[in-house]
């Protein structure tokens, strides 16, 4: 039997059947080891998984199947490794208030990082009631946004709501990502309506801090799904060298027209960036946003191919000798 993980927790995961049956699953022996041998993949929310029911509402992963996308980012204490946190997401509602939270370096990374793992991202800028300088705010969104859609709202005022609303399609599963307190779960509970007890973990004090504290997928009454996330305290760059590009389709684009395909948009001959910058066409802002995160992946490769050799070495002196 197939089934979808909808959260995963200290006491097991739990996982979605069709008709809406729940289970709470343990992996197989199985699947645990090849987990460890790094042969399988570990399941997270979004993943579709073979599942043997056991008595009662248990039940038994026996394996992950391939995933069509995956959200990755930085792993806890690692600096080069990287986590993937949900799995067959088609759309990421990157969302951020148009408060002080509002910040277009981090958006650009945001963006980065869905295009990255092969989801759609969509800009969700909340709390407009709050920023009186919210249309300015959303200007300089636009500018980073060469062609992702971006939606404004209040839930104060309800400006926008109806709009995100009929974003949501039947059968894809969305998820919304951005820092505490931006409103990720006040979404959430007025898209379940009557079945918002099903959040009810989330407290409305008002700081809206760190309130969410684990990746959960509902199924809403319109048959989209959706995840909530708890809040990102930083978003470090993950494996997102093709969502770079993505994110920075606008760059890319100029640089195609460059003498050299290699040109680093420095002081190489017949750069188009730098005529472009000239020109007024690239902002200074922008030109400096994607060469600080191409650095980083620079940097962030070097750092790798330096792990892997120090995972060689402890390959060899582990192996069995003759
Ligand atoms: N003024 C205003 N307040 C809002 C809006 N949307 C949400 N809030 C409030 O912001 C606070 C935080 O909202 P949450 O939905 O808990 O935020 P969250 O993104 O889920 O936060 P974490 O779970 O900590 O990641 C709550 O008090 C909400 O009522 C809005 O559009 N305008
Ligand atoms: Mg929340």
């Amino acid at each position: 039997m197939k089934g979808r993980v909808v959260s995963d927790h200290k006491g097991g995961t739990n996982v979605l059947v069709e008709g809406g049956v729940e289970h709470l699953a343990v992996i197989s022996g199985k699947l645990r080891r090849q987990i460890k041998l790094g042969e399988a993949e570990k399941p997270v929310v979004g993943d579709v998984v073979e599942l043997e029911p056991q008595k009662g509402d248990r039940a038994i992963i026996h394996a992950v199947l391939p995933r069509q996308t995956v959200v990755r980012r930085k792993a806890a204490g690692g600096e080069h490794e990287t986590q993937v946190i949900l799995a067959n997401v088609d759309a990421v509602f990157v969302t951020m208030a148009l408060n002080e939270d509002f910040n277009v370096r981090r958006l650009e990374r945001y963006l980065s990082m869905v295009w990255d793992g092969g989801a759609t991202p969509i800009v969700l800028l909340t709390k407009a009631d709050l920023a009186p300088d919210a249309e300015e705010k959303v200007v300089r969104a636009k500018s980073v946004c060469p062609r992702e859609r971006i939606l404004v709202t209040s839930h104060a005022s309800g400006a926008g709501l109806s709009a995100l609303d009929e974003a949501l399609e039947a059968g894809k599963t969305y998820a919304l990502l951005g820092s505490s307190g931006v409103g990720k779960s006040t979404l959430v509970n007025r898209w379940l309506g009557q079945s918002a007890q099903a959040v009810k973990t989330i407290k409305d004090d008002g700081k809206g801090r760190h309130t969410t504290t684990h990746r959960e997928l509902f199924l809403l009454p319109n048959g989209a799904l959706v995840v909530d996330t708890p809040g990102m305290r930083e978003l470090g760059l993950s494996d997102v060298e093709g969502g770079v590009s993505e994110a920075f389709n606008d760059v890319d684009n100029i640089a195609k027209g460059c003498r050299f395909s290699d040109c680093g948009h420095a002081n190489e001959p017949d750069c188009a960036v730098q005529a472009a910058l000239a020109a007024g066409a690239l902002s200074d802002e922008r030109y400096r946003s994607y060469t600080k995160l191409q650095r980083e992946l620079q940097a962030r490769a070097a750092g790798q191919s330096h792990e892997s050799r120090a995972a060689r070495k402890r390959r060899h002196r582990n192996a069995p000798r003759p």
